[in-house]
């Protein structure tokens, strides 16, 4: 099976999962607009990519797929509400997401808020059902390990660093060392813990947590130079969004700073690093290595 594959194999599965949500699920009951804005947020595209890391990473310690498929969905609804809340005409102002308009453009501003905030909250209750895991000291360490990632000194806090970049008045652009930190924070953190949440899962020994954050970091480092790369290069009738946006917006990238052939090479370091993380799993990790390297020569 080519990673191409088993990504999509996977996005079947989470889908199920994810679309399960408003039918059993703790979102059956919210108010129908509110549900549709959700769905719309959640379902129909995106490559669920963290869902794998979690899934993978669990595998890596013996846990089944069927007993990380919950935790996975709980790390997609955080990022497809960062996604909806991302795209509100107050932030990035997008219209196009996944090749489809944005929840706000679909619905309106306050329904795409909402909806950003109910998929927020889920992702909570989730981790916190008995259903999830049956320990409670796994669950919460799962809660713990998503609200940092995605909060004021995670996925929040990037992207408030970035908006403020962008948005207010400096004395001199970003340094490379900003724009890392930004990008570590608003994208790497959450994909860094869903690697982690994974061996968390999987009860996984420090060291092996050690190795994982240091496959997850490198990961989240690359898939955000990729996602530069893409920006500026990428073929809009294949990322589904608009071309050259950052650039448009008058964000800062390594991509400007450094130009597309030193982004290159630093993804072909980044991806060593995530060999090296990995080494000590052997031939276990196959699918989380392809994952680095899907990561680091997307091209949507
Ligand atoms: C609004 C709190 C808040 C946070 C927003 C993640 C984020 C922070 C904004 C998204 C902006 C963006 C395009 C960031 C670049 C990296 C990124 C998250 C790309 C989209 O992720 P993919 O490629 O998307 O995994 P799919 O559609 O496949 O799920």
């Amino acid at each position: 099976m080519t990673f191409a594959q088993t990504l999509a194999a996977r996005a079947e599965q989470i889908d199920a999962r994810l679309a399960n949500l408003f039918v059993a699920g703790p979102a059956a009951a919210s108010p129908a607009r509110l549900r549709d804005a959700m769905r719309h947020a959640l379902l129909g595209g995106g490559k669920r990519l963290r869902p794998l890391l979690v899934l993978e990473t669990a595998k890596l310690f013996n846990v089944a797929a069927e007993d990380a498929l919950a935790t996975a969905s709980a790390v997609e609804c955080i990022h497809c509400y960062s996604l909806a809340h991302d795209d509100l005409p107050a932030m990035d102002n997008d219209e196009i997401r996944r090749g489809r308009p944005t929840v706000w453009k679909a619905f309106d501003e306050w329904t795409a808020v909402l909806a950003g905030d109910g998929l927020l909250t889920l992702a909570f209750e989730i981790l916190a059902d008995p259903a999830t895991n049956p320990d409670p000291v796994v669950r919460s360490e799962l809660v713990l390990l998503l609200a940092s990632a995605s909060g004021a000194a995670g996925m929040v806090g990037g992207q408030a660093l970035d908006l403020a970049w962008e948005k207010l008045d400096h004395n001199a652009p970003p340094t490379p060392e900003d724009i890392r930190q930004l990008q570590s924070m608003k994208t790497g953190a959450l994909i860094s813990c869903a690697c982690e949440m994974g061996a968390v899962l999987g009860r996984a020994n420090e060291d092996a947590r050690r190795a994982i954050r240091a496959y997850g970091s490198a990961l989240g480092y690359a898939f955000q130079i990729a996602d530069d790369l893409l920006d500026a290069e990428g073929d809009p009738a294949i990322t589904g969004k608009a071309v050259a946006k950052d650039k448009a917006l008058g964000k800062a990238t390594l991509v400007d700073l450094w130009g597309p052939q030193r982004c290159r090479d630093v993804l072909a370091e980044l991806q060593a690093d995530c060999r090296n993380a990995l080494a000590p799993f052997g031939a276990s990790a196959t699918t989380l290595l392809a994952a680095a390297e899907f990561v680091a020569t997307r091209d949507r």
